[in-house]
Formats: C-alpha cells, sequence, structure tokens
C-alpha cells in the first residue's frame, strides 16, 4: 500500500484491515491487541456519540463529585469512563484498566478471562471545555502486565514509558479521529460515520523539527521556573530577539487537541512546574495522558521531556503521579531542555 502523508492518495481502508495487514507485515500487533484495540476503539466511537449529543441529552455539566485529582467531574467525565470499562472487561485482552477517573485501578472480574494487557486512560481530557464546545479526547496507553506478579497490584501499572506497547488518542472535534502508534510510526484514522468505522486517512505523521508556535497557558507567567520564562521571552521579543523569527501561540486548555494540531503542522506545548504547587511536578498526569502523547509524538519524529529527561525513562512511582511537559518539534523541546540543564 503506497503511503502518502496527505492521506489523498490512500486506499480507504478500515481500522481492522489496517491492524490485520500491520501484524501480517510487521508482526507488531497480535491478535489479543488488535482486540484491545478495536474495543477502544469502538467505546470511543460510542464516547463521540454522546458528546455529540450534548444538552440534547442532558449530559453537560457537573456529575457533582471529584475525582482523585481533587477536580470535579463533568457528567461526561463519569459516562466516558463507563462507557470504557463496559467495553473493555469481558473481552479476555486485559489484566486491569486504570483511569484518571477511578482512585485504584479496575481488575477485570473474575466471571471473565483475564489476558496479558493493562489499559490506562483519561476517558475525557479537556473537560473544562466540553460545556462550550470546544475539541476534546481520549488518551490511552497500553502495556503488558509483568509475567512474574500473580494477582494485579498497582505496581503492576508502574512501568516507564518506553515499555508501552501501544498509545494513541481520540479527537472529538469537527472530525471524530484517532491517532494511534504501536511502535512502528503514527497513523490517523477518521470516524465515517455512515459506515460507523474509523477509516486510515493519515500514515506516519511526521512533526516538523522547527516551529514558529508554542502552546502554554500564559496567565501562569508569574509563576514560571527561570529556563521557561527565559524560552518565552525569547519567542515574544519575536524576530527582533535571539531567536530571529516571530512566534504565534494557541493554547486550547485540552491536551489532546493541542498535540493533535502539533502532529500535524508542529509546534511546542508545554505545561511545566510552577509555583502555585511546588510540592507538585506539574498539572499533567504521567501515566495515562504525558506517556501516551510522548510515545506518539516521539514516533512521529518529535521529542518529549519533562524539563530534564526523557518523559518515557521516568519510572513511575505512583498510578495517579503528575509531570512536567514539554513536547513537539524536536529542535524546541531540545532548546527548553538545555536551558533547564544550564539552570541546574
Ligand atoms: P489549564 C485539561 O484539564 C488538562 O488536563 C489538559 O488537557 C490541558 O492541557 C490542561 O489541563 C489545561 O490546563 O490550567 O490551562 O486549564
Amino acid at each position: 500500500m503506497e503511503k502518502h502523508a496527505s492521506g489523498a492518495h490512500l486506499k480507504r481502508i478500515s481500522l481492522t484491515r489496517y491492524l490485520v495487514e500491520e501484524q501480517r507485515e510487521h508482526g507488531t500487533i497480535p491478535g489479543e491487541l488488535r482486540l484491545l484495540l478495536e474495543v477502544v476503539a469502538r467505546a470511543c466511537k460510542s464516547v463521540s456519540n454522546n458528546v455529540n449529543k450534548g444538552a440534547l441529552a442532558g449530559i453537560l455539566g457537573s456529575a457533582g463529585t471529584g475525582n482523585v485529582q481533587g477536580e470535579t467531574q463533568q457528567k461526561l467525565d463519569i459516562i466516558a469512563n463507563e462507557v470504557l470499562l463496559d467495553a473493555n472487561e469481558w473481552g479476555g485482552h486485559l489484566a486491569a484498566m486504570a483511569s484518571e477517573e477511578m482512585d485504584s485501578f479496575y481488575e477485570i472480574p473474575n466471571r471473565y478471562p483475564h489476558g496479558e494487557y493493562l489499559l490506562l486512560f483519561d476517558p475525557l481530557d479537556g473537560s473544562s471545555n466540553i460545556d462550550v464546545n470546544v475539541s476534546i479526547g481520549t488518551i490511552f496507553s497500553v502495556l503488558k502486565k509483568p509475567l512474574q506478579s500473580g494477582n494485579v497490584c498497582e505496581n503492576d501499572f508502574l512501568q516507564p514509558g518506553v515499555k508501552q506497547v501501544a498509545a494513541g488518542y481520540a479527537i472529538y472535534g469537527p472530525q471524530t479521529t484517532m491517532v494511534l502508534t504501536v511502535g512502528n510510526g503514527v497513523h490517523s484514522f477518521t470516524l465515517d460515520r455512515e459506515a460507523g468505522s474509523f477509516v486510515l486517512t493519515q500514515q506516519d505523521i511526521r512533526i516538523p523539527e522547527d516551529t514558529k508556535e508554542f502552546a502554554i497557558n500564559m496567565s501562569n507567567m508569574r509563576h514560571w521556573d527561570a529556563p521557561v520564562k527565559r524560552y518565552i521571552d525569547e519567542c515574544l521579543q519575536g524576530k527582533e530577539g535571539v531567536r530571529g523569527k516571530d512566534f504565534n501561540m494557541r493554547w486550547i486548555a485540552s491536551m489532546v487537541a493541542d498535540v493533535h494540531r502539533i502532529l500535524c503542522r508542529g509546534g511546542i506545548f508545554m505545561y511545566p512546574w510552577d509555583k502555585r504547587e511546588p510540592d507538585k511536578p506539574g498539572k499533567l498526569r504521567l501515566l495515562y495522558e504525558a506517556n501516551p502523547m510522548s510515545f506518539l509524538v516521539e514516533q512521529a519524529g518529535g521529542a518529549a521531556t519533562n524539563g530534564r529527561q526523557r518523559i518515557l525513562e521516568v519510572t513511575p512511582t505512583a498510578l495517579h503521579q503528575r509531570v512536567s511537559v514539554v513536547l513537539g518539534s524536536k529542535n524546541e523541546v531540545e532548546r527548553v531542555t538545555k536551558y533547564h540543564l544550564d539552570a541546574q
């Protein structure tokens, strides 16, 4: 099959056919993993249908509960979480699941067969955008359950991001698109609502190594560490400054949407440590936000660090631990990381 970045000449093939042919050609997607990815895709289609109903189904607004992060849960957060749990618990491909919306992990009930994979997800990322109709998404990461451990325990999930066997997200925007990697490049599949299936629309996505676009919440500027201030100040100085070029800024406050834009046209995304909560390394969660996005970004030729080291090499110590995130166009991420290391 001829590969064209634009997807313009791609023969329209379904996600299932892509996964089958990828296994046949590269052996990277054994049957149980293919089943997992197809089930996650079907669940994301259901989440998309719920998101698209919005007020019509009375599912906007707060659920009146809080998650382990201390954040107010939106009704759709809980619906999306339940859709993913219900879709994945019976298939026999998983040993357990972990979610941003659940304090502890969810072991597959004994009435179902247990598989070798662990599925971690943020069921609906960007919740603050739900009620204002701005793109949101589902982020997921797949690990293998360690062989030596008997019953599932939290430590089974605490694997560095380099151990991921697959990662991806679904973005619920003008199109519903799933972006996926199994370690052999990054590919996107757009939901064909008439056919009811995800169709391959872009293969081997590559992030330009340079960019003129940064994404950060500028309202936090007074709280940033010096290396972040230095980098953003230089961007703001534009062509008269040391960078010799003008920069543009975007901040959607939905990681899935900001990362999708970076995969489409380059850019740098930053959610760094700041002194509002000095004992926390950042806002974003390592296992089910930063790790899957970092796997995708690296597979697309970009880079992802916590300001000092590859995010994928951070050894997790807790299921919901947070991490500083600097990811996107390789040369910009390396610059920001250098500023942090120089400041040590
Ligand atoms: P802020 C959404 O709540 C999220 O976890 C990410 O999707 C997003 O990048 C970030 O938080 C936005 O944070 O502080 O700008 O609202």
